[in-house]
């Protein structure tokens, strides 16, 4: 198979085509993530001045929140320790102070919806209409120039306006990110592999607060809408996901009652109870993105324990395992595309065809290479300069076990009455970035299909 031609002319025709398509609805979750890269004399100084004996338990077993400073600084031992990410929210005030005046290294975008703004809105040219939690002057500054806006009601009439141009002075809602190598030491602990911990200064994402703009306006933004990518529900606990979920559910009906097509991404869902109601309403999207971890936690929740373990069980993850999971998701909710991504190669599973769906995945795959390759992807055009990038040769054993299992063609086979479309990706040997990777592959490849209808 020639995917390098395929690559090439797929990322020519959504290049030329991408300027069709109209606004982008992105709902709900926008953050600040505030980036610390931790010194060893400096953290073992905020060690001792919290007392160490105060401190250690905490390395020890994570505390359910964090409601002190010694708690914060036992979390981020527990995961230098292990070599293992976490993420706690930080209830206590002062702890946020603390925080705070620690400072950080760098700010960036975060959040879904405010990756996929600034790449959507911000490289591709694509109009996008952003929810924002919380827009403050700190979080205005992340969002790129171009066609980016956000609901403004004036004398009760509704404008989109740039995030900027909003000037409202909210509050700041900032995910701390304390950063380690590997190899990092504090006292006698040594940090087995690179990795973070993540405590969220955070009570709007981490409760799905939906703005009254979207409240009270939303059929007047969906009449401005011509698709709709939804994300920020794996926040949600079984205690509250409520109240929120009565809002997403109407939005969803004004969408599908609109024929607008909804996305949904759907990222690491922790609790089982949410993973359910997702479950339940994923009949109302068009369409969901997923990788093999999130695949397999979907199956567990529908009981499909086996096919869950053999998610997980190979390296790279067995596709044939992976279509079965798909039509049973697909059968079961009746959600019209299924995008799986896993380190080596995508999937689609459609309940229509055409070859336009696995030329989306391409450009996804490039748009994903370039990110990992050059950190921050500018323009378009910085999008082609992946095209260099090798296509992953482990990828060569999935293209064969789908040729002989489905009788797959240039990346198109016909299984139980849907269309699946595969392709291998490019991976870049030594990444700049993979921060917000997986949202890059999904917006890229569901707003890449809808060019090139
Ligand atoms: P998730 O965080 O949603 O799993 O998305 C990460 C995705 O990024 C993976 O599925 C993989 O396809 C892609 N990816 C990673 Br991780 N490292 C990459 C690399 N070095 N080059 C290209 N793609 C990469």
């Amino acid at each position: 198979m020639n995917w390098d031609g395929l690559y090439a002319s797929a990322f020519e025709r959504i290049r030329d085509n991408i300027g069709k398509v109209g606004n982008v609805l992105l709902a709900y979750n926008t953050n600040i993530d505030a980036i610390k890269y931790l010194e060893r004399e400096d953290l073992e100084r905020r060690i001792g001045a919290a007392g160490r004996e105060e401190v250690l338990p905490y390395s020890e077993k994570l505390p359910k929140r964090i409601e002190s400073v010694p708690q914060l600084l036992g979390s981020i031992l527990w995961s230098i320790r292990r070599g293992k990410a976490a993420e706690l929210f930080v209830e206590s005030c002062s702890t946020r102070f603390y925080m705070r005046r620690w400072g950080w290294d760098e700010l960036r975008m975060g959040g879904q919806v405010g990756i996929m703004a600034n790449l959507l809105g911000g490289v591709y040219g694509v109009p996008v209409i952003a929810h924002v939690p919380q827009l403050s002057r700190l979080q205005a500054e992340l969002f790129k120039d171009g066609p980016i806006y956000v609901p403004k009601v004036e004398g009760g009439k509704l404008k989109l306006v740039h995030p900027k141009e909003f000037k409202a002075d909210e509050e700041n809602c900032i995910h701390y990110i304390y950063e380690f190598p590997r190899g990092f030491r504090v006292f006698d602990f040594e940090a087995p592999r690179e990795n973070r911990f993540i405590g969220s200064a955070d009570d709007y994402n981490t409760n799905v607060v939906i703005r009254p703009e979207f409240e009270e306006h939303f059929g007047e933004i969906a009449e401005k809408t011509e698709l709709a990518i939804i994300s920020g529900l794996q926040a949600l606990t079984e205690g509250n996901y409520r109240e929120p979920f009565e809002t997403i559910k109407e939005h969803l009906d004004v969408l599908e009652g609109k024929g607008i097509p909804a996305h949904l991404e759907f990222a690491f869902t922790p609790d089982e109870t949410v993973r359910k109601e997702i479950l339940g309403v994923l009949g109302k999207f068009w369409s969901v993105g997923l990788n093999e971890v999130e695949l397999a936690s979907i199956m567990d929740v529908m009981g499909e324990k086996t096919l869950a373990e053999k998610l997980l069980a190979h390296d790279p993850v067995d596709p044939i395992v992976v279509t079965k999971a798909m039509l049973k998701l697909a059968e079961k909710t009746g959600v019209r595309r299924i995008h799986f991504h896993t380190y080596g190669y995508y999937l689609a599973l459609t309940d229509y065809r055409g070859e336009f769906v696995r030329d989306a995945l391409l450009f996804a795959a490039l748009a994903a290479a370039a990110k990992a390759k050059l950190g921050d992807v500018r323009n378009i055009d910085d999008v082609v300069k992946a095209m260099d990038v090798p296509v992953n040769e482990k990828a060569k054993g999935v293209e064969e076990a789908l040729t002989k299992e489905y009788g797959m063609e240039n990346g198109i086979a016909e299984v139980n009455g849907y269309q699946l479309a595969f392709i291998p990706t490019k991976i870049v040997a030594k990444p700049k970035s993979t921060v917000g990777i997986g949202d890059t592959i999904s917006s890229s490849a569901f707003v890449g299909e809808f060019a090139l209808r």
